[in-house]
């Protein structure tokens, strides 16, 4: 397992921090569903005392995802190598919220997704006393303004949610450790996956995921998870994992860690079908403008070639028209499901202003243009004509009900 750092990213999928099972030599770990473990003596056990504290499915999972962000960790050192897992993506953030004392300063991405500025603005803020900044940090002046010496953590999102706003990691991290010397810079890589983009090589302190999305894959588990490379923060992860306790189950871990066994083709097919989605619909008729890393035109397509391997199957559109149009595309789709969430197999479509980001304040919206016209696909890895058949079907009945 010391090697895992070496394998390519398909073969780490499947192997990293992955050994057969001691006693039968299962090739997959079973599901420990035992919430407690027999002690010879008090005290006397086998490291595995209170499935809140320890369990072998969990470690399993968690190894893996800290191998993947490139935690190079020891599992000597620790059981799940800096990996963390938790029971869904906003119970990770809550416990990594949890690293910085009452009252203290976050500086925040502005466009991240509507449940994480929720949490941040709307119940963080009045029971932790945080004070959040929201800041464009595609804009490095406007981070250089905002982030201060006593600043306790950066929260990145990128790409963002519903924006699809690039963040330049190496740079934001630089400015940062000048500027904010005790801050732990934090980056929500749910959109990228861990294929296409792995923060802490950038300097990032701690990566989360919501697993629920390209992570598991299956859209049949909600988690979460948060990476560290860093010895002495896994300690301190540790501790508020387990004193807080919102930990992920043992069937989940399973779960996710079988849905992981296919990231790398699955973000193959997600990153090639997205660019082709994406292009096709730079060129339609009824489409106002498409936001895409991988096309030419988005603004950070630089920090896109610098910084992900793919651009996903996350596209942002605007339709022509308003929200009549947008309505009649969304109830005319037959493959796309009209749901919330992203980054399954099956491809879903969102509308943010009403469903996801719906619990970001209007005038917020507005600034970020999270508006009624804004569509926001998550392409699967069905047949990508299929799917381009079915967008076209939809734009058409959204179009003839503008004429
Ligand atoms: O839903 P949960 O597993 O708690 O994860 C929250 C979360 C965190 N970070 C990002 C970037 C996310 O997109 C999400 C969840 N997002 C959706 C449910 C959505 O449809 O956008």
């Amino acid at each position: 397992m010391h090697e895992d750092h070496k394998m390519h990213i398909d073969t780490k999928v499947i192997h990293a921090g992955q050994r057969p099972e001691e006693v039968t030599g299962a090739v997959m770990p079973p599901i420990f569903t035992t919430s407690t473990y027999a002690q010879s003596s008090p005290g006397v056990h086998k490291g595995f005392e209170y499935t809140r504290s320890h369990n072998p499915t969990r470690y399993a999972l968690e190894r893996m995802v800290a191998r993947l962000e490139g935690s190079k960790i020891a599992e000597a050192r620790d059981p799940s190598c800096g990996g963390f897992a938790f029971a869904s993506g906003l119970a990770a953030m809550g416990t990594a919220l949890e690293l910085c004392d009452a009252g203290a300063h976050i500086v925040c991405m502005d466009d991240v997704y509507g449940g994480s500025n929720r949490l941040l603005s709307r119940v963080r803020a009045r029971s932790q006393g945080l004070k959040v900044d929201y800041v464009d940090l595609t804009d490095l002046n406007k981070a250089e303004r905002a982030l201060k010496s006593e600043t306790a953590m950066v929260w990145v999102e990128t790409p963002t949610n519903p924006t699809l706003k690039l963040v330049d990691l190496t740079e934001i991290a630089k400015i940062a450790r000048k500027k904010s010397p005790k801050a732990l810079l934090v980056c929500d890589n749910t959109f990228a996956s861990s294929v296409n983009q792995t923060p802490l090589a950038h300097g990032f302190d701690i990566v989360l995921h919501s697993t629920t999305k390209y992570m598991n894959g299956h859209s049949d588990a909600v988690g979460g998870v948060l990476v560290t490379g860093d010895e002495a923060l896994c300690d301190r992860i540790r501790f508020v994992q387990n004193s807080i306790g919102s930990v992920m189950g043992p069937f989940d871990s399973y779960l996710v860690l079988r849905g992981i066994k296919t990231l790398g083709v699955r973000m193959a097919r997600h990153n090639e079908s997205g660019l082709r989605i994406a292009h096709w619909l730079e060129r339609h008729e009824a489409v106002e403008r498409v936001v895409y890393p991988g096309l030419a035109s988005h603004p950070q397509h630089g920090i896109y070639k610098k910084q992900m391997r793919g651009g996903t199957g996350m596209i942002t559109f605007f339709i022509k028209g308003g929200l009549d149009e947008a309505r009649r595309f969304l109830e005319s789709l037959r493959v796309f499901q009209l749901a919330e969430s992203l980054g399954g197999v099956e491809s879903l479509v969102d509308h943010p202003a009403i469903m996801t980001h719906a619990s970001v304040p209007p005038e917020m919206r507005r600034e970020l243009g999270i508006s009624d016209t804004l569509i926001r696909l998550s392409v699967g890895i069905e047949d990508c004509d299929d799917l381009m058949t079915d967008l076209e079907h939809a734009l058409g009945a959204a179009v003839r009900a503008a004429t």
